[in-house]
């Protein structure tokens, strides 16, 4: 070639190259975010607190008549919670201002029923201000949770109760600075004291409190709230109270079909519509422990951490807020127990984003560029700055190099969700180290943000395709992280014939265990399958991560007489379920009476007695004598007493006394805490060693 001729093309191709491409305007795609749906979407985990009458009354829905004068917290301290929620990285908190029973946590002008009339503070104190201002004073967000149901309320069902409601919701939102959320419950209308009429009200959920007129109060009030309510208007339910959203979760939603506590929203509407006409999204709300309000019988039902794990990854990880609550205690203080739980799973989270695998620009690379919307704007997380396909591409694909073979176990993708949600299928696709292409999830919706929880997979490039979308994917983010594996004790798991089981809440990890009382990891012996064990023995057990050579904290159990040969003595129905090694299952008995033969004689010295485990418990025996016989006929009584706590700690109970020897024990309940017959959930033997 001419080296004039080369030199020309050499320039034109230069030329062109340095153009900045044409940048195509981008229209959004409706529904879009208003300013205050975007600002609370970036807000993304907060705190719930459920703290009101229900609290002194051990209930979860009041009926309305309990006496103002049992709210009375011992050491209320907001201060407390705040610092709890702001270690925990929460953005704010929205509190029970009414429950479903009408006490109001301030002095309204509107009933009696408040703390005007409680014996907290001589009736002079004010929970809501409070909260309030300790929130404000670590630079939380403060926001209220108002029920239109008011059990309480003689004049619920009339209009004039819906007055009534709206002057509650104007001084609350006048009085106690700015309001990031107002939230209403779908509950509404059935049984309640009414101001004495005890009876039972049903209202047209539907029209009865005229909610536009409410909305356009609270527009008024606070324009910058979002208001939450199975209809929105501004956030919705995500349909279920365990804090997950769905795989396939949009934030559009066909919210002229949906009204407030309606029977079908959760099966038909909760997780939104591709077509749906308004921006409405999702917040999952859970609880920390199985209840709302607080009950000192689930003190140790507090999730645990692969629980709440689950729940952030299911909620956070699929296009929605989290809202956890905190069963505030009477004392007015959250729960240690709660606040060692939150504070495992915030540290473990910290953990699982902490190994960022780093990309340059110069890793990606774009099917498809529209201009100035560049590949490369998607290492940034601010969301203005994206990615996106030539325009009207509703296909297109992004390969990330990594520069030699990383391993990763989390993805994290984001789109600009203020050009509308957008994504409707997407794949990601490694290249191992042979150059070989390989699928590892295929997955529909994005949203604000979704994150992929996958096995530890070794790649050289990933290739994150977007199959199909509304119009062309604007994406403002991606991310891979190398989260350590949760490395907790194995849960051992007996059963009845002393079958026993390590698992593991995370595949991939090594089981190390001993039955002699020594450390697991010197005994060297690694679980392969399940053991027998037959006879009082310490088991200690131990996970390993085989990468980082970590090992979990060590697991001891002691292991008492396997319940193989035993059978229970005129039991009748149900009676297996005593001695099945399986908490979750009961014997009730009318007798109030358990006899157990154990097969063959034993040195007994004790027993066990695990009380039910049900979310609402009954016949947990409180005074006990236990018995024991060689022969089934004549019995001795080996020990007497009482299970102090159990109402308020129904865990197992462990009884000792003077060792002898016995073919069958019998357990009698002298009296339940709720004089219903007595229950049992399991019943073991403590044999002398
Ligand atoms: C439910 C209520 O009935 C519960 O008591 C609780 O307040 C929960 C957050 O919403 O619908």
């Amino acid at each position: 070639m001419n080296s004039k001729l080369f030199l020309f093309g050499l320039l034109v191709v230069l030329f062109v190259k340095c153009q900045p491409s044409q940048t195509e305007p981008l229209t959004p795609v409706l529904p879009i975010p208003d300013e205050r749906q975007l600002d609370w979407q970036g807000m993304e985990f907060y705190a719930f607190a459920h703290f009101n009458m229900n609290t002194f009354t051990n209930m979860e829905w009041g009926m309305g008549d309990e006496d103002p004068a049992l709210f009375n917290p011992t050491d209320f301290d907001p201060k407390q919670w705040a610092k709890v929620c702001k270690e925990a990285g929460m953005k704010g908190i929205i509190i029970t201002a009414k429950h479903h029973d009408g006490f109001c946590l301030w002095p309204t002008a509107t009933t009696e029923h408040s703390v005007k009339n409680a014996a907290w503070k001589d009736g002079n104190g004010d929970i809501i201000k409070e909260v309030a201002e300790a929130f404000r004073a670590e630079g939380l967000k403060f926001g209220v949770y108002l029920s239109p149901w008011d059990r309480n309320n003689p004049e619920y069902g009339t209009p004039k109760y819906v007055e009534i409601f709206r002057a509650q919701l104007r001084e609350l939102l006048t009085n106690y600075g700015e309001i990031f959320e107002v939230w209403f419950d779908g509950a509404n209308g059935g049984s309640g004291y009414y101001g004495g009429a005890n009876e039972e009200r049903r209202v047209d959920k539907k029209n009865y409190y005229d909610w536009p007129g409410t909305i356009e109060i609270i527009r008024e009030l606070q324009p910058k709230a979002v208001i939450f309510g199975d209809a929105g208007p501004d956030v919705r339910w995500v349909g279920n109270e365990h804090g997950f959203a769905y795989p396939t979760t949009w934030s559009n939603l066909l919210r002229d079909s949906i009204y407030g506590g309606m029977p079908e929203y959760s099966k038909k509407y909760s997780s939104g519509q591709e077509n749906g006409t308004h921006w409405v999204p999702a917040e999952s709300d859970v609880s920390i422990r199985p209840g709302w309000y607080y009950h000192p019988y689930e003190d140790h039902k507090v999730k645990s951490l692969p629980e709440l794990l689950d729940i952030y990854y299911n909620s956070i990880g699929r296009n929605s807020a989290l809202l956890l609550n905190f069963p505030v205690d009477r004392t007015g203080q959250i729960h240690e127990n709660d606040v060692t739980q939150l504070m495992k799973l915030v540290d473990k989270l910290k953990e699982d984003f902490s190994q960022k695998i780093s990309l340059n620009s110069g890793d990606l690379s774009a099917s498809s560029e529209n201009g100035q919307y560049a590949v490369e704007n998607l290492l940034s997380s601010e969301m203005g700055s994206f990615w996106s396909p030539a325009s009207g591409e509703v296909s297109a694909s992004v390969t990330i190099d990594f520069d030699g073979a990383r391993t990763f176990n989390r993805f994290l993708v984001q789109e600009n969700i203020s050009l509308g949600q957008r994504v409707k299928s997407f794949e990601l696709e490694v290249q191992n180290e042979k150059g070989e292409w390989q699928s590892i999830a295929k997955e529909t919706t994005i949203g604000y943000k979704r994150i992929l929880r996958l096995p530890d997979t070794k790649a050289t490039a990933v290739k994150f395709t977007i199959h199909d979308a509304k119009d062309s994917p604007v994406i403002s983010h991606l991310a891979f992280y190398d989260a350590p594996k949760l490395l907790l004790p194995p849960v051992v798991d007996r059963d009845k014939n002393g079958t026993v089981k390590l698992n593991v809440v995370e595949e991939g990890v090594q089981v190390y265990y001993s039955l002699n009382g020594k450390d697991p990891v010197q005994s060297g012996q690694v679980y392969t399958q399940a053991l027998e064990v037959m006879h009082p023995t310490k088991l200690k057990a131990v996970t390993k991560d085989p990468i980082s050579g970590k090992f979990s904290e060590v697991v001891e159990v002691n292991l008492q007489l396997a319940k193989k040969n035993w059978t229970v003595v005129d039991g009748g129905e149900n009676s297996g379920n005593l001695i099945d090694e399986d908490p979750t299952t009961n014997y009730i008995s009318d007798q109030n009476l358990a006899t157990i033969d154990l097969g063959e004689n034993q040195e007994v010295s004790g027993f066990t007695y695990y009380p039910m485990q049900n979310r609402y418990l009954s016949g947990l025996i409180k005074e006990f004598e236990f018995y024991t016989s060689l022969d089934g006929k004549s019995w001795k009584k080996a020990t007497a007493g009482e299970f102090g706590n159990i109402a308020n700690s129904p865990i197992e109970q462990r009884i000792e006394f003077d060792a002898r020897a016995a073919r069958y024990i019998q357990l009698k309940a002298k009296s339940t805490t709720d004089a219903e017959p007595a229950s049992f959930a399991e019943i073991g033997v403590i044999l002398t060693q």
